[in-house]
This record gives C-alpha cells, structure tokens and sequence, in this order.
C-alpha cells in the first residue's frame, strides 16, 4: 500500500468529534433538520442561486414556500449547471450516499426516500455513514423556539453537546446571572460568540469559563449583512488584526480560547498566537474557508507550524445530513495534507503513529477540548 493509501485508509477510521455545528439532537424536534429541502434551501446554496439566476430577486426567492426554493435551486445549479461549486458537490455527494441519483430532472425520488425514513434511524445512519460520534450544538437561548425546548426540560441524546453561543446573550441587563442560569440548564461545554473584529468579551464571559472551566471560543472576521437581502446568505468577511487576541490569551493564562478566522489572509497569524499561546486552540476551516483547496493549505500550514495540536475542522453543518459531505470531503482534504507531509519528512512513519495523527487530528483533540 503506498503511503497515501495508509494515510487515506488512517484519517477514514477514525472517529470523528465535530467542534461547531448548527444542529440539534431529535429531540428539538423541529429544530433538527434533515432531508432534501432542507439541503437544497441551505444558505449557502441560495446565494449561489440568486447569483446565477440574477433576474429572480432576493425578495421573490424567499416568498416561496421551503419546496418551491428548493425546486428552483435545483433547477439552476444541478439540472442547467453542473453542481461544480463546493455547496452543490455536497448535495451530490449526499444523494450518492443515499443511492439517490444527483442528476435527476427533479426532486420527486429524493422527496419520496426523505418522506419514508423514519427520524431516529436516519439520525443513526446519517452519524454512522460520518464517522461522527460527537458533536457540538450551537445553543442561543435568545432565540424563543429553542429557549421552550430547553425550558420544557430537554435531555438531548448525549452525541449532541451543548455549546452557549453568546452574540446576543452579552447585550442582557444581568449577564452574569444570566450566564450562570443558562449553564446550569444546558451544561454546555464551551461558550462562543462570532465577532468581526477580535476585542474582550464582557468580564462576566470570562469569569464564567474560568469558574466552569469552560473554554471560550471565538469565530473572527464575520462582517453580518453586507447584502441584507440575502438574510443569512448576505454575511461577508473581513481580514483582521490578531493583537488583540494575543492581549486576551496574555491576560486570561488560566481560560482556554477555541479560535477560528473567516478570512484565508488570518490563517497564518493565527498559527504563530498558537505557537506563543498553548491555551488558544486553532479550530477548523470556517464557512469560505470551508473548501477543498483550502483545507488543504490550511492544513498543510498548520502541520508545519503546530504539529498535531490543533483541530484541522468542524462541519458548521445546518443540516444533518450535510455531516456526511462535510466530512467524507474534508477527510480527503486533510489526508492529502498530510501524507505530503509524512512525505517530506526523511524518516517514514510507521502505520501506529498515522493511526494516532489520525485520530488525534479527526477528533481525540476536539474530544478533549469538549469533553467528549
Ligand atoms: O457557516 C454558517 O452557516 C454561518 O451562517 C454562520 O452560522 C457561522 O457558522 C456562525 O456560526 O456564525
Ligand atoms: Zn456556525
């Protein structure tokens, strides 16, 4: 077998922890979303469509009801173009999986599958054809629909991890009470918030993580509404400064920082606070950097300056069954990453230090940052 085949076959086994994702366990209900309306009407998938179909406006796009959006994105990116793009290879990928056929003239056989699978089984099978076995949520109780799921006293299935986003929890009046009421229900295993440029978190953020030994993470260079008719499609990126970011890991020696930047431009200011800073944990390939030829390079980079201490990616996925695209995809990314780094390396590796870079890098390393 050659040395790409045991570094392909290594990162394939290996279990998965997934760092930050938007889903929730079966039990939200209908929080938790799957199937190919859902797939097809993802953000991302949108503002590929209103880019290609320049004469359907925003505002016409999203008059229509879930399946008559999710027509008209498979007409324009998978049925008049090739899906080509990331976001639509995914689909594809997803409806290979099922033994869907991603070339149908429409959605009825893929609709007809969907309808048929029963909830329970399919989050079972869509985590196992993954390699997940953890993951993380993303919890906002400012938002109503899952503030009454938590309230009703939820137990998520214990694959399904908390994570308290704080974007718009830092603007309550009482925060620390909030914060500290929040915690006790979710039992989150880090806190999080998105930022556009790096600054403190309030001081009751940071008390908090220290007082549960929660890390904090931070997702950097995300500029919301560029395009507000896009909705959640319209967010853009900034490169920014990271100073800021090295004050905060000198001052807070005793809170650990899961960070991860937007823009391609940060990647490599990020790595050297890493390298300066043990309690600032480089995370993932975030949203646009969430590419094929990207997670290659960010890899590579991060190979090369960190070693195996850092968490090379996270799915972010939205919808369930996007964790099988997210990561048969990225599993190539980072395998090819690093069997060209075993390759330059004068000494071979032996196949049990490919298996432990593997698993280390896949999910021993996010494992134990979540406490999984
Ligand atoms: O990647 C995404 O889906 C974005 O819309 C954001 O949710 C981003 O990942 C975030 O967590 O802010
Ligand atoms: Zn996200």
């Amino acid at each position: 077998m050659s040395l790409a085949e045991r570094v392909a076959r290594a990162v394939d086994a290996a279990p998965i922890v997934d760092l930050h994702t938007h889903l929730f366990a079966p039990q939200f209900g209908a929080l938790n979303l799957w199937g190919i309306d859902e797939l097809l009407t993802y953000h991302y998938l949108v503002a590929e469509t209103l880019r290609a179909e320049p004469k359907v406006s925003p505002e016409a796009f999203f008059a229509r009801d879930k399946a008559a959006q999710a027509d008209l994105v498979w007409d324009a990116l998978f049925v008049r173009r090739s899906p080509l793009s990331e976001a639509t290879s995914g689909v594809a990928t997803v409806l290979h999986a099922f033994g869907l056929d991603p070339a149908a003239k429409d959605l009825r056989e893929a609709r007809a599958f969907f309808a048929a699978r029963r909830v329970e089984q399919h989050v079972e099978d869509v985590l196992r054809l993954a390699g997940v076995t953890a993951l993380a949520m993303t919890n906002d109780p400012t938002d109503p629909a899952e503030r009454a799921v938590w309230e009703a006293g939820v137990a998520p299935d214990p694959r399904f991890h908390a994570a308290l986003r704080v974007d718009r929890l830092v603007s309550s009046q009482d925060l620390a009470r909030e914060l500290d009421r929040w915690i006790a229900r979710m039992r989150p295993r880090y806190l999080a918030i998105s930022v556009e440029e790096v600054s403190a978190p309030p001081r009751a953020v940071l008390d908090v993580c220290r007082a549960h030994d929660l890390p904090f993470a931070m997702m950097i260079g995300v500029t919301r509404a560029v395009n507000p008719r896009l909705g959640v499609a319209g967010d853009g990126m900034r490169a920014v400064s990271l100073a800021p970011l090295e004050r905060l890991a000198a001052e807070n020696p005793d809170v650990r920082f899961l960070i991860t930047t937007l823009a391609r431009e940060n990647t490599h200011a990020l790595c050297v606070v890493a390298r300066k800073f043990a309690n600032v944990l480089p995370f993932g390939c975030w949203w646009f950097m969430n590419n094929p030829s990207l997670i290659e390079e960010t890899t590579s980079m991060r190979l090369e300056m960190l070693g195996p201490t850092f968490v090379p990616q996270h799915s972010d996925a939205r919808v369930l069954d996007q964790l099988i695209y997210k990561w048969r995809h990225a599993r190539r990314s980072i395998a090819s990453a690093l069997s060209r780094r075993y390759a330059a390396m004068s000494v071979a590796p032996t196949d049990a230090q490919i298996e432990r870079d593997a698993r280390a890098l896949l999910g021993g390393i996010a494992g134990e940052w979540l406490g999984a």
